[in-house]
């Protein structure tokens, strides 16, 4: 079965990447079901207005609670309906920078603009018990939640840990702020019936929540099942928990042996198993002490051998 992610925006073309390379060949592949919406699409007066200004005043415009509510509120009905995950709905819509032809909000923008009928994505999901994700099924998707993630420069930091831990849902929903941010009801309101994140992707501010949503998508992407090429790759990362955890990765080489003058560290030619995995162990060490003392602080001394001091 496949995640279902649905992304609110009022600039839905930030998303454009989604359409290619990792996350695009998921989508393509059923295994990620990302729907973009225009949040204006939930507005009801002829400007489309989102914002206002902030209560008790200040620089900057509020995103407003009602059309976040409609919003949402629409995208939980329309995930339940179509069972979450959406592995088993049925793949329609307009292309990704497409707004809605006619009707409700509620289409998404997936991958393919292939039609309803015949697209390639449809079918049952490949795992899982025989009445999971079917639009029919009762139980517990009918009351199904989306995890709700809010992009903000005042969340909580976006780690590698979150990352895995976002990868393992079935249904995660981003809702991207602009202006000085949403009104903080709309938090209130969903974090009584669902989690609700905020999250921050680090110490800098931008201009929007959209780019620091795409920074998650493809952090989380890479780590669901058969979408990375190279499955090892993912567990081996910087910092994923394991052997040279908390380390960043050392220096890579590849041919040819010397290269406008510089060499290949010969120890990495020598074939010699053990003495390459001390060097990329030491290279990792220096590295992370150098770019990221505070990472080095709090690596274990039990770790540490006598060579790795007089690092
Ligand atoms: Cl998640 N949003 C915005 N607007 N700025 C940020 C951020 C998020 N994370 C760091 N800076």
């Amino acid at each position: 079965p496949g995640m279902r992610l649905d992304i609110v925006s009022i600039f839905p073309e930030y998303f454009s990447p989604l359409d290619v390379s990792l996350i695009g060949k998921a989508r393509e592949r059923g295994t990620l079901d990302v729907r973009v919406h225009q949040l204006r699409d939930w507005t009801h007066d002829v400007h489309k207005t989102v914002d206002d200004t902030p209560y008790g005043g200040g620089p900057g415009m509020v995103m407003k609670p009602e059309v976040w509510g409609e919003a949402i509120d629409a995208i939980i009905a329309d995930g339940r309906a179509a069972g979450s995950p959406a592995a088993d709905s049925p793949i329609t819509g307009s292309p990704i920078t497409g707004s809605p032809a006619t009707g409700s909000p509620i289409t998404g923008s997936p991958i393919t603009g292939s039609p309803a009928t015949g697209s390639p994505i449809t079918g049952s999901p490949i795992t899982g018990s025989p009445a999971t994700g079917s639009p029919f099924a009762g139980g517990p998707e009918a009351s199904a939640t989306p995890r709700i993630i809010v992009p903000t420069p005042s969340g909580r930091p976006f780690t590698q840990e979150i990352a895995q831990e976002l990868a393992a849902e079935p249904w995660l929903l981003f809702a991207c702020g602009r202006y000085e941010g949403i009104d903080s009801r709309v938090m209130r309101e969903y974090g009584a019936r669902m989690r609700v994140d905020e999250l921050s992707i680090g110490d800098y501010v931008l201009a929007g929540g959209e780019v620091a949503v795409l920074v998650m998508v493809e952090a989380i992407g890479r780590l669901l099942p058969g979408v990375l090429g190279n499955v090892h790759s993912a567990v081996d990362d910087s910092f994923a928990p394991g052997a040279m955890r908390n380390l960043l990765e050392g220096p890579v080489y590849t041919k040819p042996p010397v290269w406008r003058g510089h060499e290949v560290p010969e120890v990495l030619l020598s074939g010699h198993h053990g003495k390459i995995a001390r060097w990329r162990r030491d290279e990792a060490l220096r590295r992370t002490v150098a770019n990221r003392p505070e990472l080095a602080a709090a690596i274990d001394p039990e770790t540490l051998d006598k060579h790795d001091r007089k690092l």
